[in-house]
């Protein structure tokens, strides 16, 4: 970690972020992915080449880093020049290499020894941290030209919903010339209770319109769904997220959850009035599509095709 004081001052002075583009509903989307304006190609290739990558966003456990070291096996094994960017500064223990690792920078432990913070506190600092030291992400990022770039982010969800640093690192990789999709995971876990599912769309909703990138909503962890209990609807009925009027009536079912039907009622009108949300189910542990579920592969093109590039497999 660079000395805390001269971190500190960084950040007191880190107002050079210019911000990005507004998010405007009107602009097309395919099924679960949104495509907020993106730099024209010459305004983006200027100053350096084009790179791709995905940041991986989502809630704690959600298999973020399982996610990108599949991909990067996944990309390896073909012969694709792959680099996992480690941005998690509480990751300790990856289960693979990464070309790039946010722990030279600053580690969760170090900032929570030398500032007296919690890990939730800590964990937003290295993030501010992280903002206001973009030039060392700059200056190691060189050296990945050429590569498809995993960024694997920290799980702590106001980082996506409405704190701005990471946002903030994310528009500097735009300026860089990366043409980025945000791959958010989370676990299929929160299909079995009707309640929890309310709580993800809303999550989900909000980092959508938050991180403003590319999006793609992955119901992580498919090879579970079956030991995580009986779903109450179809799988299609939680991914495509079209009528969520079964949802309430099935919550309402429940004498606890009938006193808040008017709440859930509300909330499930905003989701679907912004007709955002969608969620591509995913299996990272197999290579071939099974039980509805895609793989690595097939969630590669379908987060590249807002990005305007097609892989080369
Ligand atoms: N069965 C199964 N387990 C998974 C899958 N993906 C991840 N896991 C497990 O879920 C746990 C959490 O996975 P991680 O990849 O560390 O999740 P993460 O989102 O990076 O977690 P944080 O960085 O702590 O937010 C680990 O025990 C993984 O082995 C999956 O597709 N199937
Ligand atoms: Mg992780």
């Amino acid at each position: 970690m660079r000395a805390v004081g001269e971190g500190r001052r960084a950040l007191l002075g880190n107002g050079g972020v210019p911000p990005l583009t507004q998010h405007s509903p009107a602009q097309p989307r395919l099924k679960g992915i949104v495509c907020p304006p993106q730099p024209s190609m010459a305004e983006s290739s200027r100053g350096g080449s084009l790179a791709f990558g995905q940041v991986v966003i989502g809630p704690p456990g959600s298999g973020k880093t399982s996610y990108c070291h599949a991909m990067r096996d996944f990309l390896g094994r073909l012969g694709r020049r792959v680099a996992v960017v480690n941005l998690d500064p509480a990751n300790e223990a990856l289960p693979g290499p990464c070309a790039l690792d946010i722990a030279e920078l600053v580690t969760l432990a170090d900032v929570m020894g030398s500032l007296g913070l919690g890990p939730n506190g800590g964990l937003l600092y290295c993030m501010e941290y992280l903002a206001a030291n973009a030039d060392w992400l700059r200056d190691r990022l060189r050296a990945l030209r050429g590569h498809y770039v995993l960024f694997d982010c920290p799980g702590q969800v106001e980082l996506y919903t409405h704190h701005q640093a990471l946002k903030d690192v994310f528009g500097q990789l735009a300026k860089w010339n990366f043409r980025l999709a945000a791959v958010h995971l989370v676990d299929s876990h929160y299909c079995t209770d009707p309640g929890k599912f309310i709580s993800v769309l809303c999550t989900s909703l909000s980092t959508m319109l938050h991180v403003e990138l590319p999006h793609v909503n992955v119901l992580s962890k498919m090879d579970l769904i079956e030991q995580y209990g009986k779903l109450a609807f179809n799988l299609d009925y939680y991914t495509e997220v079209l009528d969520l009027s079964y949802l309430v009536d099935h919550l309402a079912s429940d004498p606890f959850f009938r006193n808040f039907r008017r709440l859930n009622e509300k909330l499930v009108e905003v989701i679907e009035d912004y007709s955002l949300v969608s969620f591509v189910p995913l299996n990272v542990q197999v290579t071939q599509q099974g039980q509805g579920a895609l793989h690595v592969q097939q969630l590669l093109f379908v987060s590249s095709e807002p990005q305007g590039w097609k892989p080369q497999l």
